[in-house]
Parts: C-alpha cells; sequence; structure tokens
C-alpha cells in the first residue's frame, strides 16, 4: 500500500482519468452520477444514504496493454469501499480522503470491455474515522449522526484513475532535504527510489534541476545524494521548485520516468517559532473545508483556483487542512504559490472510546501512515496535525497521542507534529490537557467570546491573553488553530452583536491583536475561510457561518478587516 506515487502521464506512463458519467446503483435504480463529487447533492434521495451502494463504469482494455503493469487508482472514496473488475474483487479500502490503489491482474480482460464496480459505504460509525453514532446520539446531536460538525458527504470523491506503465516501474520517491544550509545556499539532497523488481539489473539516473547521477540498480531501494551550491531556495516570497526526475533504462532503452516538482526548504523550530530556512514565519490564515454546493466534498479545480486567489487577497500566507487530507492538487498549488500548510489526518472528535478500541487505533496511525506517504514530497507541507479536537483530558488520550506522535516521527522525523486541542490549559478550569505534551509545536482552539462568555469581546480579550500566557509553560511554539464568530452575511447590528458582521468583525479584529503581541504565537489561523454546510442540529441553521466569505466566496466584512491587519 505504501509507496503510492500519483499516476501521471509521461514518455512511459499513461494515466487515464476515469472522468465519464459513471452509474450509480441504489434501491433498484441506477442513475448517472459524476466523479469526483459526493452523492449527496446530486439527487435529492441520496442526500441522507450512506449506501452501501455501487458506482459503475465500463472501460475498454486495450490488447497493447498487455504485459504492462496496469493499476487502478483512487484519489479518495468515502469511506468504505470495495473494488471489483468483471465481478472480481480486485481491491477494499477502509479510509476516506486518502488514495489507494487496485491490481487488476487476474480480473482483467484484454482486447474487450470490463466493468468496473465499486461498493461504497458511508455509514458513520463509532469505529470509522471520522466518527459518528457515538453513545446517546439517537437523544440528541446532529443528524446524519456525525462527530464533528461539517457534513459528511459520501461517494467517490476524487479522481480515479487507470495508470499503464512498464512493469520495470518505480515505485516511490523520497525527496529530503532537511540538511540544507540556508544561510550557505547549499542544498543538501536525498532522494530514495523505490522500483519493481523487474528494474534489477537495469539503469537508475536521478535528476535534480542540472545535477544528475545514475547507477546500476542492485536492489528494489536505491539512494542518491546531491549538494546544490548556490541552490534557489523554496520562500514564501520566490517559492523555487525544482524539477525531480528519475529514469530507468535498459541497454539505453527508457522504460520508465517519474517527475516530481520539489522545493528545497528547511523548517525547524525554536522555543518560540517556527522557522523557514532559518528565519522565523508567522502563519496568518485560516482552518478552512474542501467542500462546495452540489460536488459536496469533491475536487473542484476552479475552486481551488479560487480560494488560492482570495487567500493572497487577504494577505494569508497559510492554511490547515482541516480536518482531513485535501487533494492532492491543493498542496501542488501551495508548492506553486508559496503557502505554509498544516496538513491533517482524519481524526476529529476522537474519545475513549477510540483510546479503548484496538481497531481505531490501528486505523489511526494507518492513517498517518498513508497521508505522511501521500505528501511527504511537498515543500509547502510543513506540519502534520495527528487530530483536531479529541478529548485530550482523558488519562487515556496521554498514551494514544504518544504513539501517534512517534508514528509520524518515525514517518517523517523532518517535520514537526502537533495535535489541535480545545481543552483549557488554565489550571483554574480544573480539565487539563494530558496528551499535548508530546507534541512540538502547541496547537489551540479557542471560542472565548462565542460559545462562552457571549457577546462580551472585552471579556474575551482577557481570557484569551491569559490562556494563551498560561501555553508558555510548554516553552514551544504556540499556534492559536482556530477562534472565529458566526456572521450571517447581510445581518448588521449597531452596536455589534452576535450573529452580525459587525460582530464578527469586532471579534476579529481585537482577538487577532492579543494573539499577535504575543512573540511565541507563531500562527494565528481564523475559523473559517469560508461557511460550510453542516449536519443538521439546532446549533446550525444549514451551516456553519463562521466563514469570512460566504459559501460562494463572497467577503463579509470581516475579510475586508482581516486584509487591512494582514496586508499591513
Ligand atoms: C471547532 C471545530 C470546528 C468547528 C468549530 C465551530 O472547534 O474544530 O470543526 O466547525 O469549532 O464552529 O464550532
Amino acid at each position: 500500500m505504501f509507496g503510492l506515487l500519483r499516476p501521471q502521464s509521461n514518455l512511459c506512463r499513461s494515466a487515464i482519468e476515469l472522468s465519464n458519467m459513471w452509474k450509480i446503483s441504489y434501491h433498484g435504480k441506477e442513475k448517472p452520477v459524476a466523479v469526483s463529487a459526493s452523492w449527496n447533492e446530486q439527487y435529492e434521495d441520496l442526500f441522507l444514504e450512506e449506501g452501501p451502494l455501487e458506482y459503475i463504469y465500463d472501460i475498454d482494455v486495450p490488447m497493447s496493454w498487455k504485459n504492462k503493469r496496469l493499476r487502478f487508482y483512487f484519489g479518495a472514496v468515502n469511506t468504505k469501499s470495495k473494488v471489483y473488475l468483471n465481478d472480481e474483487l480486485i481491491g477494499s479500502n477502509d479510509i476516506g480522503y486518502l488514495p489507494f490503489e487496485c491490481d487488476p491482474a487476474g480480473a482483467i480482460k484484454y482486447g474487450s470491455a470490463n466493468s468496473l464496480r465499486v461498493e461504497v459505504e458511508n455509514k458513520l460509525s463509532k469505529d470509522g474515522l471520522p466518527s459518528g453514532r457515538m453513545p446517546g446520539f439517537e437523544e440528541g446531536g446532529n443528524f446524519p449522526p456525525a462527530n464533528f460538525d461539517f457534513f459528511p458527504y459520501g461517494g467517490i470523491i476524487r479522481m480515479p484513475y487507470v495508470e499503464i506503465s512498464s512493469n520495470a516501474s518505480i515505485l516511490d520517491l523520497n525527496f529530503r532535504c532537511d540538511g540544507s544550509i540556508p544561510s550557505k545556499k547549499l542544498g543538501i539532497v536525498d532522494v530514495k527510489v523505490e522500483v519493481t523488481d523487474e528494474c534489477i539489473g537495469k539503469d537508475i539516473e536521478v535528476s535534480i534541476g542540472d545535477l544528475k547521477s545514475t547507477k546500476k540498480i542492485t536492489s528494489a531501494k536505491e539512494d542518491f545524494h546531491f549538494e546544490i551550491k548556490n541552490a534557489s531556495f523554496w520562500e514564501l516570497d520566490d517559492p523555487y521548485l525544482y524539477d525531480l526526475k528519475a529514469k530507468i533504462m535498459s541497454v539505453g532503452d527508457l522504460v520508465d520516468e517519474y517527475k516530481l516538482k520539489v522545493g528545497i526548504r528547511t523548517i525547524t523550530l525554536d522555543d518560540k517559532h517556527i522557522l523557514l530556512n532559518g528565519k522565523p514565519v508567522k502563519l496568518l490564515g485560516f482552518g478552512k473545508h474542501e467542500e462546495f454546493p452540489v460536488e459536496g466534498q469533491g475536487t473542484f479545480k476552479p475552486l481551488i483556483i479560487k480560494d488560492y486567489d482570495l487567500l493572497k487577497w487577504i494577505g494569508a500566507n497559510s492554511f490547515r487542512t482541516s480536518h482531513y487530507p485535501y487533494s492532492e492538487e491543493w498542496l501542488d498549488m501551495a508548492d506553486e504559490l508559496g503557502f505554509l500548510v498544516i496538513d491533517e489526518a482524519p481524526h476529529v472528535g476522537l474519545e475513549k472510546y477510540h483510546y479503548e478500541n484496538p481497531e481505531t487505533v490501528k486505523l489511526c496511525v494507518d492513517d498517518i501512515r498513508r497521508l505522511i506517504d501521500r505528501d511527504k514530497n511537498h515543500p509547502s507541507v510543513i506540519m502534520w496535525s495527528v487530530a483536531n479536537e479529541p478529548d485530550s483530558a482523558h488519562p487515556k488520550s496521554d498514551e494514544f497521542f504518544k504513539k501517534l506522535y512517534d508514528t509520524a516521527k518515525d514517518c517523517d522525523p523532518t517535520r514537526p507534529v502537533t495535535m489541535v486541542s480545545c481543552v483549557p490549559f488554565c489550571k483554574k478550569s480544573g480539565e487539563q490537557d494530558v496528551a499535548m505534551k508530546h507534541f512540538d509545536v502547541i496547537s489551540v482552539n479557542r471560542y472565548y467570546g462565542w460559545y462562552n462568555h457571549q457577546g462580551k469581546i472585552e471579556e474575551a480579550e482577557k481570557l484569551l491573553s491569559d490562556d494563551l500566557d498560561a501555553l508558555r509553560t510548554y516553552k514551544r511554539p504556540v499556534i492559536l488553530t482556530e477562534f472565529g464568530a458566526d456572521a450571517i452575511s447581510g445581518f448588521h447590528a449597531n452596536p455589534a452583536q452576535m450573529f452580525s458582521e459587525e460582530y464578527q468583525s469586532e471579534y476579529i479584529e481585537r482577538l487577532f491583536k492579543v494573539a499577535d503581541e504575543k512573540d511565541f504565537v507563531t500562527g494565528i489561523h481564523v475559523w473559517a475561510f469560508a461557511d460550510f454546510k453542516t449536519a443538521q442540529n439546532i446549533h446550525r441553521p444549514l451551516f456553519n457561518y463562521k466563514g469570512v466569505f460566504t459559501r460562494d466566496r463572497n467577503p463579509k466584512m470581516a475579510a475586508h478587516t482581516l486584509r487591512k491587519l494582514w496586508r499591513r
């Protein structure tokens, strides 16, 4: 499962998007359905559907694909899926938001039509991730019964591909540059290449920019080392990307290649700051969601462009992929445009039940491995977040989060690891976070002046200030990963009152300034970038309205306020 390179078309590979209309089959009906998108808003009677239901696609397989390496790759299917080719099971997956692939050997018919069928289930459960139907859900809480407030969309949400390449194939590339010395413009680069057994005895060439290295392949893993003098470092205002290429050659003929864009940069910490290339950087930006009307959680490319344009417009330099990994296109753009990303695993609302359930523990560990495996080569990804708002006051969270932290460090010792906590740190409150001590960066969500001390911004300022100061006991950099207030676009009030644009704007401005004055607060992210669809709940009139942009991406008053603060 690991070493899952994204399909690509190049001189040796063809990656074909399975992007025609699929058929969806449910309750005895068969209808056209679009991928990559959620099923929920494509048909009224699918809105609350949890499956299992079937996606069907007919694909002609030419004879020329015989004796090639073939793989069916799914960018993400929410949440559990089984993949059948000509009625033979060729793969299954239990985790949403992350890619998986299936080997069709044995099931495929060459020179013939083939039928691909994906059975998808999106039933929220205590054991699933993200989880739902927690004890007591029948009496209260969200409907659908999610243990989080975004809508639990289902379906083939990211693009499926079939990729055809040589059997002598590159399986994985792992690019590392953490030993680089920015002050001397020295890029120190290590590349690990993993290949299929058919490559052994052939030649491999790896190049970065103008530097090349070639060797005979003697094992399934080969290491390369480069020292780049006068290197162009990946910086926020100049996110320089190098071309990394790996090629497999047999008696002078190119049999496989894989290309990546990579950036040379270091991410380190001192006790107050995140350092990009040795210099402190302050994260300004948002927590957001990857969702939009009709497509639900899908990959709508114009939206990605639009959101980055708005992030630039407002003066943000970063965001968190709350509360799950986003599509790879999001990270490609962050690499290219110079944004810093906190990359989050799909672990939201974890609690005692999860810490005690060995199946969930295993799923969480797998998720982290798969997330890091997918995103390890992106310069924009500066930190892993292993969870959002777990019950980190519970004694069992201590050992559980130590395990997740160790897993992340084991997969990637080069990036800081965080967990996002909503447990108060002030000793006064009686509750105490017991898991945060394991993490490199302290990330906290705080809603003074919204969920408590409602309508009282002055009290909120004082409480936030004291709370942040209390975090200094960790002697580590702090990120205020969430604070915010709902505002319904067009609601106005003088003086400012909750749900008005004025309240959201004033609240964000004043609390931002409180956090901004503290030199150990290395990042401030507003919740949220845009309004988003939620499950039904007495606290959520269809949407969470904490966006500073509306769901269709128009600015509220707070967006203009932030633009003034951030582009100063
Ligand atoms: C939080 C959660 C986020 C919610 C937000 C809210 O703390 O992390 O998922 O949407 O609060 O608006 O309540």
